[in-house]
């Protein structure tokens, strides 16, 4: 260790993850004084076997496999560091902000008692944990080019925007790289409202929310959209003491699999006192005389309405960033402007690739990663074939909220036997139970039971196998990364009450799978 340590610091490009932090934040604040951060290796006379645009958690992982298989690459980012939105004002601020969500929740069910303090009327600031988030960012930022230099051998241009030249060369920071193949890993951008006054102070996205929010919200916010991000951002929100209007288009979190799950986690929300319109468009923003928000308007199911709030967030998807790849190279893109891949990540034009959230859905880190290692492996001469297939997921409402496979109702479309285990039981007598009870829901099993979460197994009862796992509560989607990989192989309820669970477990899966499996014609639980 210390020896890499001394070799390394006589190394003048050098840097330890303090001094990149500094770097990057003076970056970020002065991009063009402290200009392109380069690590090239001089000596090295290699041409490049893959130039990554962009260096997200697609470009990142590509680049760090094509490097370990002993391919040279270049990555080229025009932010100071690498890793992309992820850690920037993605995936990093959402899950700071769904903790600060199930924090306040609890916080505001034990109000005044044992040790929490009395929350009656009481809204926290939205601002404080932005500016939380802005400061704390950096530190992983730095990491991120620590390791990608020092450990992973990545060579890179940071700080610069790429320009694509034509399918084997790129300019950045005023010079030109060739390679023998491009990789697109551009990412995806906010969709903006398509409404008048969407322009107005006030009105924020993932994006603008973390790198521009200078002013805290008033007493009311009106969310735009039904998806994973309208919730989250709109949770956290709500939890802050603000009063949340969610304006949905269509249905409110339809990607949930299986309906009881989606209803246990809508009621939570609307019990927190979230107002939910579905069928609802915003029409206009109105802005006051200083150009800021004070109302929307939006059409309705029940008629026109109008909402005075001085904060909108809007969370309607993102889009592929095709465009300077359509325009420099003419890579044929979907409806949706994501760029077209074949299973090995090629694009339509010859030696040129797509990967992340540049190729469309799923926009999620396990398949930006994933495709950006099979984009460098295929580069490197490997027969390789991926689609994304069958992925575990999740989402927060105030709760994490996760399912691998089929809901119940899809399970009963295809299956003619399907056997459910799930906690708690039916109750038809409406006495609210204490289960299920695990890490973070104790406080509510023994005080408030019926916020201690939900879970669903759905089984096939002829074949014995999983068909879908459904949880709402903390700590599941952890299980459900390693489940989802069982259930593939064909996991049976026999299997499952095999495993040795380590109790008080976040699902109670392996018990409940105990009790039922001696039966030969397996009974609901
Ligand atoms: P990005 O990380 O966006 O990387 C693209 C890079 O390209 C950027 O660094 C950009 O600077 C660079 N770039 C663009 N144009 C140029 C140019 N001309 N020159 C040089 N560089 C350029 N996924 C999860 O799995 N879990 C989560 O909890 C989660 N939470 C999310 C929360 C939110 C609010 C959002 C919006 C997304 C979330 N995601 C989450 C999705 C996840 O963030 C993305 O799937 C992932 O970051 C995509 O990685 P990428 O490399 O494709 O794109
Ligand atoms: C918190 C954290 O892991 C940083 S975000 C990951 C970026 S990357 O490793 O490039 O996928």
């Amino acid at each position: 260790m210390v020896d890499q340590f001394v070799a390394k610091g006589s190394d003048p490009s050098f840097l330890t993850i303090e001094q990149w932090a500094r770097k990057i934040e003076e970056a970020l604040e002065k991009p063009n004084i402290v200009g392109p951060i380069r690590n090239i290796r001089d000596g090295d006379r290699r041409e490049f076997d893959a130039i990554f645009i962009g260096g997200g958690a697609a470009g990142r992982f590509g680049s760090a496999y094509l490097r370990a298989l002993g391919g040279r690459q270049l990555v080229i980012d025009r932010w100071p560091f690498l890793g992309g939105s992820c850690p920037h004002n993605a995936c990093v601020p959402h899950h700071l902000f769904s903790e600060c969500a199930a924090e306040l929740m609890l916080a505001r069910a034990f109000s005044g008692t044992l040790w929490f303090p009395d929350m009656t009327g009481r809204t926290t600031s939205i601002k404080e944990v932005v500016d939380l988030f802005r400061r704390g960012r950096t530190g992983p930022h730095a990491v991120m080019n620590y390791q990608s230099k020092e450990q992973l051998d990545i060579e890179f241009v940071l700080n610069a925007s790429a320009r694509i030249l034509d399918a084997h060369t790129v300019e950045a920071a005023g010079e030109v790289f060739r390679a023998r193949a491009l990789v697109l890993a551009l990412g995806a951008e906010p969709v903006r409202l398509d409404a008048p006054g969407s322009e107005l102070d006030g009105v924020h996205d993932y994006a603008t929310l973390v790198e521009t929010l200078d002013r805290e919200p008033g007493d009311a916010v009106v969310v735009i959209g039904g998806g994973k991000t309208a919730v989250e951002y709109g949770c956290f929100f709500n939890a802050t003491g603000r009063h949340v209007v969610m304006l949905v288009r269509s249905r409110l979190l339809d990607l949930i699999r299986d309906g009881d799950t989606r209803a246990y986690a809508i009621d939570r929300m609307r019990e927190q006192g979230m107002e939910i319109i579905e069928g609802a468009t915003a029409s206009a923003i109105i802005g006051d005389a200083s150009g800021h928000v004070a109302r929307v308007v939006a059409e309705t199911p029940a008629g026109p309405l109008q909402i005075d709030a001085d904060f909108v967030f809007q969370a309607l998807g993102e889009r592929p960033r095709s465009r300077p790849a359509v325009e420099a190279l003419g890579v044929a893109v979907d409806d949706s402007g994501a760029v077209v891949v074949d299973e090995q990540l090629r694009t339509s034009v010859a030696d040129v690739y797509a990967v992340g959230d540049l190729i469309g859905a799923p926009m999620e880190m396990f398949k930006a990663r994933k495709s950006g290692v099979y984009a460098a492996r295929a580069i490197m001469g490997e027969k390789v074939s991926y689609r994304p297939s069958d992925w575990p997921d999740f989402l927060h409402t105030h709760y994490e909220v996760s399912w691998l496979g089929l809901g119940e109702e899809e399970a009963r479309a295809r299956f003619l036997n399907v056997v459910i285990l799930k906690m708690p039981p039916d109750n038809p007598n409406g006495l609210a139970i204490g289960l299920p009870a695990s890490d973070r829901t104790m406080l509510y099993a023994m005080a408030r039971p019926h916020m201690s979460g939900f879970q669903k197994l759905v089984l096939d009862g002829d074949t014995r196998r999983v068909l879908g796992a459904h949880h709402v509560g903390y700590g599941a989607k952890d299980a459900f990364q390693y489940l989802n990989v069982l259930v593939q192989r064909g996991l049976t309820i026999d299997e499952l009450g095999e495993m040795d669970e380590l109790f008080l477990n976040p699902t109670h899966f392996i018990q409940l799978s105990r009790l039922r499996a001696g039966h030969r014609e397996l009974r609901n639980l």
